[in-house]
């Protein structure tokens, strides 16, 4: 492998959108995390959940210096002016008994709605709340608005009764894994749910994270947008100046690779079913 050894030219966004990178846990890639915070800036930035993975940490303490770091370099940029609001996700719920709280300079927030420069409203939110609406869809969606409010309830509940009993969470991403032939289809459902929610909330679009899925996408004319995560996909999203949104991709050997600039996405999501070898 021969690294394409390019400049490093630092990018400066108004907004980027970062989530799941899961620090405490062995599989966060911190240092890749750090390299793409070293040449990223922007006015505001959002963590959208499952920055620290609280689960991992209770079981077992792993947090490596690089894992500190990272932390660190998140206090700098809002001692430095950016304006950093953290929307825990299910891994880091412990967050979320302090919403309006600030630590550092980083304040937390339940879920927020963000204004693009274009004016935009954009729902901010993890999803995980999501998870038993995703595996019921096609039930809830027979029996209508209040099955649906019941099934997030009931996700909540469902998700505390496992934690009393030493269970992690009831993960839609890991069992989605397990899956691998119907987990496009979840991924979609999970996409339309989010969207909806945007829907009701009157926004234009949403950015959430969760599913470790990076995407921008339209879903029946709402914009959905979900940052991806830094175990495997090293993701994040960017709002340029103008309003318009970047995926970002870093590669850890190369500038990161615009890869989809606002295009909504239109194809059905089983053409997006991976080429999964072995
Ligand atoms: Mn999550």
């Amino acid at each position: 492998m021969t690294p394409t050894s390019q400049p490093r030219t630092h990018r400066h966004f108004r907004t980027l959108f970062i989530s799941d990178v899961h620090l405490g846990s062995k599989a966060a890639q911190a240092e890749q995390l750090l390299a793409f915070l070293a040449v990223h800036d922007a006015e505001k930035i959002y963590l959208v959940g499952d920055i620290v993975d609280g689960w991992r940490l209770k079981r077992a303490w792993h947090w490596p210096q690089s894992h500190n770091d990272v932390v660190q370099a998140f206090l700098r940029k809002a001692r430095k002016g950016t304006q950093i609001v953290y929307i825990p996700g299910n891994h880091d719920e412990f967050l979320r008994g302090f919403p309006g709280q600030h630590f550092g300079g980083i304040e937390v927030r339940l879920t927020d709605v963000h204004e693009t420069a274009d004016g935009r409203k954009l729902l901010v939110m993890h999803g995980d709340e999501f998870d038993v609406v995703v595996r019921n869809a096609r039930l809830i969606a027979y029996l209508g608005d209040w099955a649906y409010d019941a099934a997030i309830a009931i996700n909540l509940v469902f998700n505390r009764f496992r934690r009393r009993f030493g269970f992690g969470y009831w993960s839609f991403s890991s069992w989605a894994k397990l899956k691998v032939k119907n987990a496009v289809s979840f991924i979609g459902a999970f996409e339309t749910l989010l969207a909806a929610e945007a829907d009701r909330m009157g926004c234009e679009g949403v950015v959430c994270g969760h599913i470790h899925h990076p995407q921008i996408a339209e879903r029946s004319g709402i914009l959905y947008v979900n940052s991806g995560d830094w175990v495997e996909s090293c993701s994040a999203i960017a709002e340029r100046n103008d309003g318009t949104l970047e995926l970002l991709t870093w590669t850890g050997t190369q500038m990161p690779v615009p890869q989809i600039v606002e295009k909504p996405v239109l194809e059905d999501a089983r053409a997006l079913e991976p080429a999964r070898a072995a």
